[in-house]
């Protein structure tokens, strides 16, 4: 699946530092030490709505992610994938009256302009599940094959293929440190069926869905049949196919720590003996809106292209989302807007003078916030500062630099990518 243009990204002088980034799974703040070329994947979207400001959130940490490891001289190797097809795909298009083909051709579509306008850099591997169902059924046929599943059909149907987790060496709180009441729960609350009838074990994943009356299927060759994947597998064989495991870190919002990073951890287990899947799992605080979580199944929603069409310029979304550190929850206001507004207004103002106070340990202090675990707010503070200082009436000017302004335009366009 093609993704998205990817926006130029200015030298910048000066050195790089070490990036220390808060991993998940051991509750620390970490040296992210990787080879040269380092492996990233995201879950991408469910393409049934558009894109809203807690998806954003959460492609800008992957996003600022990125643009600090390419500072520091690595080469990315970026996986996104596209979760089309899946039951809440089905069931929008069902109650819109539509093909779901063409929900998720339009949604995929939307998201790529709103990933251009908020200069998010795309991934070196976007990729869609029904066009990787091959890689995907392969991968499930390599569990079946091995023993390690079992099928469940009942009334609603199946054959339903199950990956057998009590023969996995791995346990289902490793990630998230979850206790067993919470993961049941979250199972049930976040697409699982832990209390099917004929399961082994109640969060043992769904791997191969076999087909229904009315639903798309795929040929899922020997031993499968005709059906479609579950939803934690298709990360797991996307993320195996191209990066291996152990790759470098593992991105999403807060919501999918459990099950589906767990789960996706599980069957990579499973599948590699490998006990690690990636490095370092990297969360979004999750979005809220009046009052609660933004979330297509709740329709509390604002969406990046609504802003867009009513006139709010791109790089003042991506100023309000920056001006929040990813680990912190937070809730949309106007008013965040608005601060926004009158935040980027400023800075270009600062930006658009001749000559400008030494910047250079302005460059130096944005790497050093965002190098403490992506600290865009720290960052965005110390432009403020620079901005205050630049715009102040009564400073002596004498050592100004024609070069201050344009250093640090190009500090915040390819380490913020807020391109002023
Ligand atoms: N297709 C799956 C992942 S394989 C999925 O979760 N799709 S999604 O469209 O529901 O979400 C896309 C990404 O946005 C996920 O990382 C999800 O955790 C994140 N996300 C969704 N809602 C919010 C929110 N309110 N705040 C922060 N992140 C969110
Ligand atoms: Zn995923």
């Amino acid at each position: 699946m093609i993704s998205w243009p990817a926006p130029f990204i200015p030298a910048v002088p000066g050195s790089a530092t070490t990036l220390r980034l808060y991993d998940l799974r051991t509750d620390s703040l970490r040296p992210l030490e990787p080879g040269p070329e380092v492996r990233t994947y995201a879950c991408g979207v469910t393409p049934y709505d558009s894109t809203h400001l807690g998806h954003a959130a959460t492609y800008l940490v992957g996003d600022l992610l990125h643009r600090v490891l390419l500072d520091n001289g690595h080469t990315l190797n970026a996986v996104q994938n596209v979760t089309d097809i899946d039951d809440p795909l089905l069931e929008r298009a069902e109650r819109d009256g539509v093909q779901w083909e063409q929900l998720a051709e339009d949604a995929i579509a939307l998201f790529r302009e709103d990933m251009t306008a908020l200069a998010v850099l795309p991934p070196q591997h976007y990729l869609g599940v029904v066009e990787s169902m091959d890689t995907i059924a392969a991968t499930v046929r390599t569990l079946v094959e091995r023993g390690l599943t079992y099928t469940v059909s009942d009334a609603t149907g199946g054959p339903d293929t199950y990956l057998d987790l009590a023969q996995v060496d791995g346990e289902p709180g490793d990630i998230s440190g979850f206790d067993a009441d919470t993961r049941l729960a979250l199972s049930a609350e976040r697409g699982g069926d832990p209390d099917r009838r004929g399961k082994r074990g109640p969060l043992d994943p769904l791997l191969w869905r076999g087909a229904r009356d009315g639903e798309p299927s795929w040929d899922g060759g020997e031993g499968l049949g005709p059906g479609r994947p579950g939803w934690h597998i298709e990360c797991t064989a996307l993320a195996l196919d191209l990066l291996g495991a152990p790759f470098d870190v593992q991105l999403g919002g807060l919501d999918l720590v459990f099950p589906h990073h767990e789960m996706s951890a599980l069957q990579s287990t499973a599948l590699t003996g490998e006990r690690t899947y990636a490095e370092c799992y990297v969360y979004q605080a999750l979005v809220a809106y009046e009052g609660e979580k933004m979330s297509k199944s709740k329709g509390n929603l604002v969406f990046v292209s609504a802003l867009r069409d009513a006139g709010v310029d791109p790089m003042v979304v991506r100023a309000l989302l920056l001006a929040q550190h990813y680990r912190t929850a937070w809730e949309y206001t106007d008013d965040l807007l608005s601060a926004a507004t009158a935040r980027v207004a400023r800075w270009r103002e600062a930006l658009s003078v001749n000559a400008a106070p030494d910047a250079t340990g302005t460059v130096a202090d944005i790497r050093a916030a965002l190098a403490h675990d992506l600290d865009s707010p720290a960052a965005l503070r110390v432009v403020d500062a620079w901005a205050d200082l630049t715009l102040a009436e009564d400073r002596d000017r004498s050592a100004d630099l024609i070069e201050a302004p344009g250093l640090v335009a190009r500090a915040m366009d390819a380490l913020l990518g807020l391109r002023l």
